[in-house]
């Protein structure tokens, strides 16, 4: 821990009350996280460029769930890159964006009505807009975890942002937004196979993107097909989501705590879920040692397998799955 770090205790918008570790700096509270590595959290106070000024309080009680309060969105998005940081400490012993103890920073409160977030390699940070009408904050912890999540992609495969490996780079944010959730298990953000179920942003309540079968969304795809690479990453990130979901959970209808999905497969045959657990272990290992720049889906297919080998044995009951979810989403047979 850094000297002089503080738990403080946040309300935010979709985090609900959470613990935020904060630093003492004389008699004022800093939102800089001293138990990672010193994370700052600004705010950008609706400018567009350099880092605003870090929000700070007198008695670390922070934020009170209302988007009216400034604090609120620093809540929000400070807890979210600390369960990113922690997500991936705890479950796969890395040890930041870059696995190298340094922490990113968040700005929030980007611009006008800027309906979007980002993550910046040049500053190595992530930024969140307040979305339409500044009301409606992009702030969520599964889009904070698909940004920092950008950074772990770009320091690893480095998966391009276009055609089938831009596809594969969406979908990673995705797949580790999702398992991010699921490892900090808030009451007020039950995990889920969505994206941005909780932003709003397209204003009736429905989320980004759908995993069980991501054509929810009425535009990204379920399976693979050789026009895949010409469209949007946000839309061709569908097949690897569904894959992804198809492993974790299985086909056919499911209810996971609470929600209902029913994941269909493109080949017709059921698939038989690994669990999240075992699913992200496969989708990290091959994302850090065996994906590269150009990565394909087929090759996304066999980076899996290869990482599944290695981690449960080839031909092994989970190895099959990897196997069958790809069949699934119609990569390989
Ligand atoms: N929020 C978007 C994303 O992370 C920003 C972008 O289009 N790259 O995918
Ligand atoms: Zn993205």
């Amino acid at each position: 821990r850094f000297e002089g770090v503080q738990t403080g205790t946040g309300t935010g918008q979709f985090s609900g009350t959470v613990p935020l570790s904060t630093t003492l700096s004389g008699s004022t509270y800093q939102l800089v996280d001293g138990d990672r590595a010193g994370h700052r959290t600004y705010d950008l106070n609706q400018g567009t460029s350099g880092t605003g000024t870090l929000f700070t309080d007198d008695n670390d009680v922070w934020g009170d769930g209302t988007q009216s309060n400034r604090q609120t969105a620093g809540v929000d998005v400070a807890f979210g890159a600390a369960a990113t940081w922690d997500y991936y400490k705890d479950v796969f012993g890395r040890n930041g964006i870059r696995n190298d103890g340094v922490a990113a920073y968040s700005r929030a409160h980007y611009g006008n009505n800027y309906v979007n977030a980002f993550w910046s390699d040049s500053c190595f940070c992530m930024t969140y807009g307040d979305g339409s009408g500044n009301t409606h904050p992009l702030t969520a912890l599964d889009v904070a975890a698909h940004e920092m999540s950008h950074g772990v992609t770009s320091a690893t495969a480095g998966l391009t942002y276009s055609g089938e490996s831009g596809g594969l780079n969406e979908a990673t944010s995705d797949i580790f937004a999702a398992a991010v959730e699921f490892h900090a298990d808030l009451p007020a953000d039950v995990p889920d196979y969505f994206v941005g179920e909780k932003i709003n942003i397209n204003g009736n309540g429905t989320p980004l993107r759908y995993m069980d079968k991501p054509s929810r969304d009425g535009t990204s795809r379920d399976s693979w097909d050789s026009s895949l690479g010409g469209i949007d990453v946000h839309y061709s990130s569908g097949p690897a989501n569904h894959f992804f979901y198809l492993l974790s959970e299985g086909s056919g209808a499911k209810t996971v705590n609470g929600v209902a999905y029913d994941s269909p497969t493109s080949d017709g045959l059921p698939v038989t879920g690994i669990g999240i657990e075992n699913a992200q272990q496969i989708w990290y290992r091959a994302l850090t040692t065996y994906m590269t720049s150009s990565t394909n889906y087929a090759g996304a297919r066999t980076a899996t397998l290869q990482a599944a080998a290695d981690l449960f044995g080839a031909y092994t009951p989970t190895y099959l799955a990897v196997s069958d979810a790809w069949a699934a989403i119609n990569v390989g047979q």
